[in-house]
């Protein structure tokens, strides 16, 4: 089965990586849109439009679903790319719900694009979740174009991080939100920074976890085959070491009509 997984530059990989270990057996495509990055200095309409586009390429891909790999692009225009789309759409939600769930000093930092800290959705999950927390969301406007250009870019990626970590510190934030996917690629910076009183959450799972329930809900025979073939599959793999087979067979799955 054929997924598209799409951000404006590398972040979304940290949510592919997360998909192909836990479903290996999904076929992924992954478009870095960075003709048009960074996504999180455009309007609301430019993002719209360009999602649809994204849309339009996927769909000729032969994609069953697209991942929204970017909180940006989910909070601008997942509306948009639904309407234009057949196809189901999944999008990523920051992880403000287990973070508040988590914090026991009650004090959370929500960090993402300027696009995605000042998003209704993005209030309204907050609102919804905080109860008597309090809750910094800050913004960075460089630092996933930053990232993107690593390592030119490490010595600046660096120095916005800890004048970040030094506000949040201050405030004494025990947890962090990673609100842009891009963040987790640099995860062990904010770690160094913060230290260890603070824990870093970050959306991958969440994301994965959604996929997967759609795909079951829009292709249940389709995926109840894959599945167990994919269970199959690792009883092979064992079988085949046992054996000491070398090159190791690629069960697909197939239903009779
Ligand atoms: N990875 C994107 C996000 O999650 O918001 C960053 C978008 C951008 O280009 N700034």
């Amino acid at each position: 089965m054929k997924i598209g997984v799409m951000d404006s530059g590398a972040g979304g990989l940290t949510i592919l990586n997360a998909i192909r270990k836990k479903y290996p057996f999904l076929d992924l495509v992954y478009l870095a849109d960075d003709d048009f990055a960074p996504y999180g200095n455009k309007t609301i309409a430019q993002l719209q439009e360009r999602l649809v586009k994204v849309g339009r390429f996927f769909e000729k891909e032969n994609v069953q679903a697209i991942v929204v790999a970017c909180n940006t692009a989910t909070v601008a225009a997942i509306d948009a790319l639904r309407e234009s789309t057949s196809l189901p759409v999944i999008g990523v939600e920051p992880a403000v719900k287990p973070a508040f769930r988590i914090s026991k000093q009650r004090n959370v930092a929500v960090l993402a694009t300027p696009v995605t800290a000042q998003s209704k959705r993005l209030n309204q999950l907050i609102d919804l979740w905080k109860a008597d927390s309090q809750v910094f969301i800050m913004s960075s406007q460089s630092l996933a174009f930053d990232i993107d250009a690593w390592p030119e870019s490490e010595v600046k990626i660096k120095h916005t991080i800890h004048a970040l970590c030094d506000v949040m510190l201050e405030k004494k934030v025990d947890t962090l939100v990673l609100a842009c996917t891009h963040y987790p690629l640099v995860k062990h910076l904010f770690e160094q920074a913060l230290g260890k009183g603070c824990e870093i959450i970050e959306p991958s799972e969440g994301v994965t976890a959604q996929l997967m329930r759609r795909l079951e809900e829009s292709y249940p025979a389709e995926m109840t085959a894959l599945l167990s073939c994919a269970v199959l599959q690792k009883g092979v793999i064992e079988l085949c070491s046992t054996l000491g087979v070398k090159n190791l067979p690629r069960l697909t799955s197939w239903t009779a009509d």
